[in-house]
């Protein structure tokens, strides 16, 4: 347990830290040991950190290693980092109590889940999304040490195909929980599926509303710093060869919205199967950036920091995963979009690569997810090395 004086201090201490602008903004959440702690201080990861490529005056380190399938992340408001599971049954939560810049502790806060993908925090609770169920583990940081959950809603469909979850909290305090199609390409009668949801966390009877359609697979969303506008990666379908169809990064500013699946794809390539059954290109919103056939893009985030340098603010960062099926492999790796004004699109190129050999086809990693830390500097998740890079800037 914290001692409750201490938490207070520890609260204080944090922001005068913010107030005076220190570089070193760092955790200041402490908690016991407990049966469900691991040190990784000292853990290794399996990375070839050289091979990485970053643009000048960028380093990439390990931020923590043995974080197993890590993929979506969130954070505290005190900088405790929470990372879901695709393949895995768990919820991590990472610590970094002496802020020197790298994990020290990592907690196991909850197993045996089925696919806990998406986590996202709010006034102190940590918010976990599995396939059809919703998680909240009140007053998280006081409780790393022994947590516990609520259901909080349940009735999201429980298939497992595209059925993992991004979720994030919106600038109307809503909960935004995607919900996949089914299926590589179908036209599911439900209204939910192919949908961006949102709920209210605090509502007495909590019933999803579909806030945007024709969506087939987003794994990660934002919002717009200054317009509070959501954008969206979204993976595009399989089975049309190497090349076709691209996959998306979309901009959906208001409620309602249809971004074509699974009539039309990337904008303009009508579906072979189902392109006869809906209406004409022009009647669905296209992406913002065609982003490359089979690239597989899932976390994005605006970047607002400090540190890096200022042609970078309000730039997305977007992971790319990289392609399972396609005959030469493509993706694995960071890349930026950054925009002219808040909604037209200035530029789309690499920030980051390497965890593709090109020339062999061997892989060793694959980005995830992306996230800010209160420094300006940005993590990275893997789920393939098991581990979370800090990207850090200095001139
Ligand atoms: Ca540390
Ligand atoms: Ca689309």
């Amino acid at each position: 347990m914290i001692k409750p004086k201490l938490w207070l201090a520890s609260l204080l201490i944090a922001g005068v830290a913010v107030s005076c602008d220190s570089p070193q903004k760092s955790t200041r959440v402490t908690a016991d040991e407990g049966d469900n702690r691991v040190t990784i201080t000292d853990a290794e990861a399996e990375v070839y950190l050289d091979k990485i490529k970053l643009p000048e005056n960028f380093k990439i380190e390990v931020w923590a290693a043995d974080v197993p399938n890590a993929r979506s992340l969130a954070k505290s408001d005190n900088g405790v980092i929470f990372v879901g599971n695709r393949q895995g049954d768990k919820v991590f939560a990472l610590l970094d109590e002496d802020g020197d810049g790298k994990a020290d502790y990592r907690y196991t806060l909850a197993e045996d889940l089925n696919m806990p993908n998406g986590v996202a925090f709010k006034n102190g609770d940590l918010y976990v999304a599995e396939v059809s169920r919703v998680l909240r583990f009140r007053d998280i940081e006081n409780t790393l040490a022994n947590p516990s959950f609520e259901v909080l809603f349940d009735q999201y469909p429980t298939d497992k195909h595209h059925g993992w979850k991004f979720i994030a909290f919106g600038p109307d305090d809503k909960l935004y929980i995607p919900v996949g199609a089914p299926c590589n390409i179908c036209n599911p009668e439900k209204e939910i599926y192919a949908s961006i949801t949102r709920i209210d966390v605090d509502a007495e009877n909590i019933e999803p509303e579909v806030f945007a359609h024709g969506v087939r697979n987003t794994v990660g969303f934002d919002w717009h710093p200054e317009s509070e506008e959501l954008w969206f990666t979204d993976n595009g379908r399989d089975m049309m060869g190497d090349d076709i169809p691209d996959c998306e990064l979309n901009h959906a500013p208001q409620k309602g919205m249809h971004f074509g699946y699974p009539f039309w794809h990337a904008g303009d390539v009508k579906d072979p199967e189902f392109g006869s059954e809906g209406k004409g290109k022009e009647d669905y919103t296209k992406p913002k950036v065609n982003l490359g056939a089979h690239v597989a893009p899932l976390g994005m985030r605006f970047y607002t920091g400090d540190m890096f340098p200022s042609e970078f603010n309000n730039t997305i960062f977007l992971a790319k995963h990289g392609s399972w099926n396609r005959s030469k492999k493509v993706g694995y790796n960071v890349t930026t979009v950054s925009l002219n004004g808040t909604d037209q699109i200035d530029s789309h190129e690499v920030f980051a690569e390497g965890w593709l050999d090109d020339a062999t086809q061997e892989v060793w990693g694959r980005p995830v997810d992306v996230l800010q830390l209160e420094d300006g500097s940005l993590l990275v998740s893997d789920d393939m090395a098991n581990c979370i890079y800090r990207i850090s800037y200095q001139n």
